[in-house]
């Protein structure tokens, strides 16, 4: 087991409860449901939101109450026109700023689309800040669809290496995945609102693992742990009417499975999932989903899970894959 992060000692608030900031960067972070939408689920008094952007229209249509401008000297608040190193001096330029919007968080979450200029040059610079004020992070970096061309791919990627570089985790989340779930008649607005309602449900699914109105939760320190390491993470929300249904969908989850060479490196893999059930779930219920995840897929497994009650007859777990590198 790599435990090369577990060294490193938080800060929590001093009530235990950690101070939580989502900050969506550019019109993508900013657009996203996953700012957006979190108004709207009782998660919201955990977590800060914060939008930033070289382009003061869309901060002026985003709901979360912190709007940082950036680099309105360099863009004078018009965009930063798909250039990264605009997006990137501009986070320079606005760096105090984005040093006063992190001061006091407990963890950083990062949402933007790689493509652009602003989320894929600031987002950078704003994990290196809070790396400096030593604050634990996560980046979800949207990939954008294929038909918007090999130019916005290729400087996603780029942003998912240096988000690599910088981030606690690194979770990747593709807009074309989601263009073949939907199939290629799906409207773009149809589309965009799938994947912004997938980013919503990932991003509450990971912080309910913390919630303290779960009846089974991981804690600060554990969880900031399981999400350390500088990994390349992947996420899923999985659905079922039933609990063996469940099990099933979650053994068979590709990024668990694998060829045999990559089972062998389960032992550098943390995976966390947050199971939502309905009351008439046991507490053996909820050991057998682990025992049946250790059993099929590896006895090292570094498993974190936690479990909330919701008043539906059926099932939904939201997993994450963090894969260590080394
Ligand atoms: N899922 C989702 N993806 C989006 C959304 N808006 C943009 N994207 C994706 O994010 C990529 C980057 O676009 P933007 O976020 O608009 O770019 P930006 O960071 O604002 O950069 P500039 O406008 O050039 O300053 C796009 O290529 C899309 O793939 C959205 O609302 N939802
Ligand atoms: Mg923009």
């Amino acid at each position: 087991m790599n435990t090369n992060h577990s060294e490193v000692v938080f800060d929590l608030a001093e009530d235990g409860a950690p101070n939580i900031l989502l900050v969506g960067i550019g019109g993508c972070g900013c657009g996203c449901s996953a700012v957006e939408v979190m108004a709207q689920t009782a998660i919201l008094d955990k977590v800060k939101q914060a939008a930033v952007n070289t382009d003061q229209r869309e901060l002026n249509l985003t709901q979360a109450p912190v709007q940082v401008s950036i680099g309105e000297v360099l863009t004078r608040g018009l965009g930063a026109g798909s250039m990264p190193h605009v997006g990137e001096q501009s986070a320079r330029e606005s760096t105090e700023a984005l040093q006063n919007m992190i001061a006091g968080f407990d963890l950083v979450i990062t949402v933007s689309g790689g493509g652009g200029g602003t989320g894929t040059g600031a987002t950078p610079v704003l994990l290196e800040i809070c790396e400096q004020q030593n604050i634990p992070t996560l980046a979800f970096v949207v990939r954008p669809f294929a038909f918007e061309g090999r130019r916005r791919i290729i400087l996603a990627d780029t942003l998912i290496e240096r988000c690599r570089q910088s981030a606690g985790a690194t979770f990747v989340l593709e807009n074309a995945k989601l263009q073949q779930a939907l199939g290629d008649n799906v409207k773009l607005n149809d589309a965009l609102d799938a994947a912004n309602h997938y980013i919503n449900e990932l991003i509450t699914g990971l912080l309910a693992l913390i919630d303290s109105e779960a009846v089974a939760r991981i804690d600060f320190a554990h969880f900031l742990s399981a999400l350390a390491g500088r990994g390349m993470g992947h996420g899923a929300v999985i659905e079922a009417d039933s609990y063996d249904g469940i099990l099933e969908k979650l053994t068979d989850f590709p990024l668990l499975q694998g060829p045999p060479h990559i089972r062998r490196m389960q032992d550098n893999t943390h995976v966390i999932l947050h199971i939502w059930a309905p009351d008439s779930f046991t507490l053996s219920d909820y050991a057998g989903i682990s025992e049946e995840l250790h059993e099929r897929l590896s006895d090292n497994l570094d498993l974190s899970s936690g479990f909330s009650v919701w008043g539906k007859p059926s099932f939904k777990v939201v997993l994450f894959v963090n894969r260590l590198s080394g």
